[in-house]
């Protein structure tokens, strides 16, 4: 069997043993804050349909899809990474999954694909509109088998910003959602150094910080709490974005 069949083939069919995922208890963990809050009504507005990001025209692309936070990883294995094409990248599928995974590029490129094009809004105040194209997160959890418990998904990156390695984590909610996609292009093009190359989270009903570039692995966990500095994230440790941010 070739490999692409088989990867689809193990996708198919954990993916049909995964349609719990949805009801997972998250409204019963809400808490009582304006952030709970956000989230429960972003939710809610979404009942009995998946809300969707909206999804643009090719000619609504922008020029030039500027870079924010890091612009590339300053190490001297990163840049010969670069110069390579990546060989021999990998993102780690691992925590409460049956089968941890180890993905080279060609398997991430093997994978049913998805192409969207969206607007990213960061923080700063910029936005950009982009075509990204990837595998879903959704297929990728699936092969691997999400187990019961699993809360929130924590996606780890090779850059190290200020000191800390970048990091961010989403609900499951957000991590099967069919727009989460692990990009590995852009407009078309191998995903560009400034923009995460070789890989980078699109999840996007998130302002852009939730969207971690240069992404080594994606953790399944029942709670954030013993993860760096307990918040979620590089920018929620530092105590300065809320963790869930809705757009
Ligand atoms: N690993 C990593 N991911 C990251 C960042 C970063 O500094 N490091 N910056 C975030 C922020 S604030 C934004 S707005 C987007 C920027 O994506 P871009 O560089 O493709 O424009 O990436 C996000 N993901
Ligand atoms: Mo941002």
């Amino acid at each position: 069997m070739k490999r692409r069949n088989f990867l689809v083939g193990i996708g198919a069919a954990f993916l049909a043993g995964c349609k719990e995922i949805g009801d997972s208890k998250w409204f019963e963990a809400l808490v009582d804050t304006a952030e709970g809050w956000h989230r429960g009504i972003h939710r809610s507005l979404g009942v009995g349909r998946i809300p969707m990001a909206p999804e643009y025209e090719r000619a609504d692309i922008s020029p030039f899809f500027r870079g924010n936070g890091s612009l590339t990883v300053d190490t001297d294995e990163y840049r010969a990474a670069l110069a390579a094409g990546f060989p021999d990248w990998r993102l780690e599928v691992t925590g409460m999954v049956d089968t941890p995974l180890s993905l080279s590029l060609e398997d991430i490129r093997d994978l049913p694909q998805r192409t969207q094009i969206t607007r990213h809004d960061c923080v700063e105040g910029w936005s950009a509109i982009g075509e990204w194209t990837g595998p879903q997160l959704s297929d990728i959890l699936a092969m691997a088998g999400v187990q019961e418990g699993a809360q929130f998904a924590v996606f780890t990156c090779a850059d190290n910003l200020n000191g800390q390695d970048y990091y961010e984590s989403c609900d499951m909610d957000d991590a099967m959602h069919p727009q989460t996609i692990v990009a590995h292009m852009l407009n078309g093009e191998v995903l560009p150094e400034i923009n995460g190359a070789p890989l980078r989270l699109r999840l996007e009903r998130q302002l852009g910080y939730k969207h971690p570039k240069y992404l080594t692995g994606v953790r399944l966990v029942a709670s954030l709490d013993d993860i760096a500095g307990g918040k979620g994230g590089y920018w929620e440790d530092r105590g300065g974005y809320q963790w869930y941010a809705g757009i």
